[in-house]
Order: C-alpha cells, then structure tokens, then sequence
C-alpha cells in the first residue's frame, strides 16, 4: 500500500506580515501554499498512490475564502479522476465551528469530522484493505491525550493507519505520547501540527510530514510532503518528496571592520547571486532572513542605513516580478557582546547559556502566557494571537534581552542587538 501523506497546508495564508515590505512578494506568497498542494496532487497521480491523507490544518483559519475551497475541491476532484481516496482531518486552524456546513467533497473524500475518534474502511486497488482512525477539532484547542481513545488494532483490515493532528509536547494541542501511539499496534501514525518533517518512531513509522510550503522565516529550508510505501513483513519505506515554491534560509554574514555602505551591499549582492545558483537549479524561489554578525565593527553611518531600511529598500529593486527570485526579506544586525559576557566564569557561562536554550527550545513561552491567551477578551478578538510567530519571537527575544540587562551587563547603548 503506498500513501501519500499530506499536513498543515494552510490554504489562505495571508502572509499579511510580508505585505507591508512588499506587495509583491506577498502576492506570491499568498499563491505558494495553492502552488503546493497542486505538486503533491501531481506527485500523487504519477506515483499511482493508493489513497492521500491528509493530517490537518488544510486551512489557515476555521472561516474560509470562496476561492481557498473551491481551490481544494478542484484538486480533490482530480484525484477522483485518478481513482484516488483522500482520507482527511480538520486541526486547530480549521477547526469546525458549531453550525459549519459539510463541504460537497468528491465521492472519493473521507472526511473524519467527529472530535471523537471514528474511522473509515477502504478496499484499495491492490486488493488489500486499510482502516483509518482519525478526530478533527472542533476547538482552538484540544488539551485531552486523544490517543487514549484510539482502539488498539482489531486486526479486521490488513493495514491500520493512525490520523492525528497535536504534539508531544505542551497542553493545547492533542498531547500525547510516542510509546501510546506505538501501544496501538498500528502499521502507520500520519501526524500533522509540527511543521518540518518529524520521525518520532522507526517501526511502526509515527512521523510528521510537515507543511509543503514553509509560511515564516522560521520554516526554513525545503517542505513537502511523505510518500509511505507499506509491505506485509517489510520495513516501511517513507520519502520525502519537495513541494515547496518559495524556501526560506537563514544565513549569517560577519561584518568586516572596513565596510563601507557601498561595499556591504557587495557583499549581500554576492551572497544573493550565489542563492540564485541554487534557485535555478532546485527551480525554488528563496527569501533569506539575513543577520549582519560582529555589527559593532561596522561605521554608525552603515549601521543607521541598514536599520532605516536603506540597503533592503536598494536590494529590492531586483524585485520578484521574475519567475524565479532570491530576496533578502530580513536584515538584523547583531553585535556579539554578550560572547564574552562571562568568559571568566565558566558554571555562570554555562548557566546562562543552559537558561538561553531553555528560553529559546524549551516551553517556557507557552507556560507564561498560558493565561494571557486564554483570556476571555483575548481569545475573543485577538484570534491567532498563540499561533502569532513574529510576536513569540518579538517576546522571547525582549525576554533574552532582560536578562541580559539584569545580570548587569547592559550595553550603554542599550540596543546590542537590534
Ligand atoms: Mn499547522
């Protein structure tokens, strides 16, 4: 049996963040996730897959456009065309609202629309016969263990495949725990929610897929989707295969103490053509999130005409009206104080530097504002706020500034990093 496993496509996406830089840009971005999801309907019709599931968060918010739906059927249609079933879940961005209309899917769409656990039973072109477990939300958040209330594998199909859109970690989104997921004797576990592609568990194979079109410039590098190959008695084989239209990447750029404004701009010039090389050979466009290293090197005048936008505004001018383009969308300076913060103490460097990851990896953003999001005024009129990226890392990053300060080491400038 061979699948081809979809998530988080976040049809709709308004990319509003990226409007306000460029329109332009915007208007491509909004198109990439609908440029996507037509790739892997494409990749699912040449490969001959046996069904399409899909994990979740197949739109960016629980209302959606005309135009995003009618996209989405249109795409289902041609895999009813092929022969093909999709096998789908609603996550936390489309959850079902109370009184939402069933969409008129396709006859070969299986919608699991119930919050409990359902399942729906298939009889493939290869003559074997699959059941799907699966929920949909019909909340922002799901804080029970919903894995608790999958069946352990009744064994009345020849394969069992799990849907499930949440994450190991935290509390609002389905948590559960790999070592439940792999209690349930299931052949596959096809998660959604996480958004770079994730293998929690080799055999059963439990993994993400990610989103086939990264939407932040922290969604970096290439997105897509999994084709999983199932065989009675053999390992499951599981590729990636590249969706993406645009990919973003971070790239660090050390400063050199002589640059003139003139000659940084040559240098970023330099490193945008370089991306363009591999632009033309992935056929990818690339936005790069750039941070200007050792920024303390650099004359104030270079520094003023990178913070008022001056060198992103002379940058832009190669805009992309092209086909292909590489644009930096991102220009921080950084200025490396801090690495010499506590050289002389090794425990207090590595304390602070154990406090940094915890701040930066662990859940410490979520636990704090746990509260906040889920107040009554917040939850009412600031929607997506949780889900906000830019606004985690405006938070965190003040949050890593602050202890910067308290602990005494404060920049007289105040604005090491910018
Ligand atoms: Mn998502």
């Amino acid at each position: 049996m061979k699948l081809l496993h979809l998530a988080d496509l976040h049809l709709d996406s308004p990319f509003s963040g990226i409007g306000q830089q460029s329109s332009q840009l915007q208007k491509r971005l909004i198109q990439s996730p609908y440029k996507a999801l037509e790739k892997g309907v494409d990749a699912a019709i040449d490969r001959c897959v046996d069904a399409v599931v899909i994990a979740g968060d197949i739109y960016d918010a629980n209302r959606q456009t005309v135009y995003a739906q009618h996209f989405f059927i249109n795409q289902l249609k041609r895999l009813e065309v092929a022969d093909i079933p999709v096998v789908l879940i609603h996550g936390n961005h489309d959850f079902i609202h109370p009184g939402q209309l069933t969409p008129n899917y396709p006859s070969n769409v299986y919608s699991l629309d119930d919050e409990a656990v359902t399942f729906v039973d298939l009889d493939l072109k290869s003559g074997e016969s699959v059941r799907f477990y699966g929920f949909s939300y019909h909340h922002r958040w799901i804080q029970t263990n919903k894995v608790e209330e999958f069946p352990v594998n009744p064994k009345e199909t020849d394969y069992v495949v799990g849907l499930s859109h949440g994450a190991p970690e935290g509390e609002n989104y389905a948590p559960f725990k790999v070592q439940d997921m792999v209690n349930k004797n299931y052949d596959y576990w096809a998660l959604g929610h996480i958004h770079q592609p994730w293998i929690l568990h080799k055999s059963p194979l439990i993994q993400y897929a990610g989103t086939p079109q990264g939407r932040h410039r922290n969604e970096v590098e290439d997105m897509g989707a999994a084709v999983v190959t199932l065989t009675k008695g053999q390992p499951t084989q599981s590729e990636f295969i590249s969706l993406a239209e645009i990919t973003w990447h971070h790239q660090r750029v050390v400063c050199n103490e002589s640059w003139t404004g003139q000659e940084l701009l040559q240098a970023l010039e330099e490193m945008v053509y370089n991306y363009l090389q591999s632009a033309q050979a992935t056929g990818q466009s690339q936005l790069l999130s750039v941070v200007l290293e050792r920024a303390q090197l650099l004359e104030t005048s270079v520094i003023d005409e990178v913070r008022n936008g001056e060198i992103l505004e002379v940058l832009h001018n190669s805009s992309p009206s092209a086909e292909l383009f590489v644009q930096i969308v991102d220009l921080k300076l950084s200025f490396d104080y801090e690495d010499e913060l506590f050289e002389y103490d090794p425990s207090l460097n590595a304390s602070y530097q154990q406090a940094l990851e915890h701040l930066y990896e662990g859940d410490e953003y979520e636990k704090t504002m746990k509260d906040f999001f889920n107040h009554t005024i917040v939850r009412t009129w600031l929607q997506d706020l949780s889900q906000n990226e830019d606004l985690k890392e405006a938070i965190v990053q003040g949050a890593h500034d602050l202890m910067v300060q308290k602990i005494g080491f404060e920049d007289e400038e105040g604005d090491y990093e910018n």
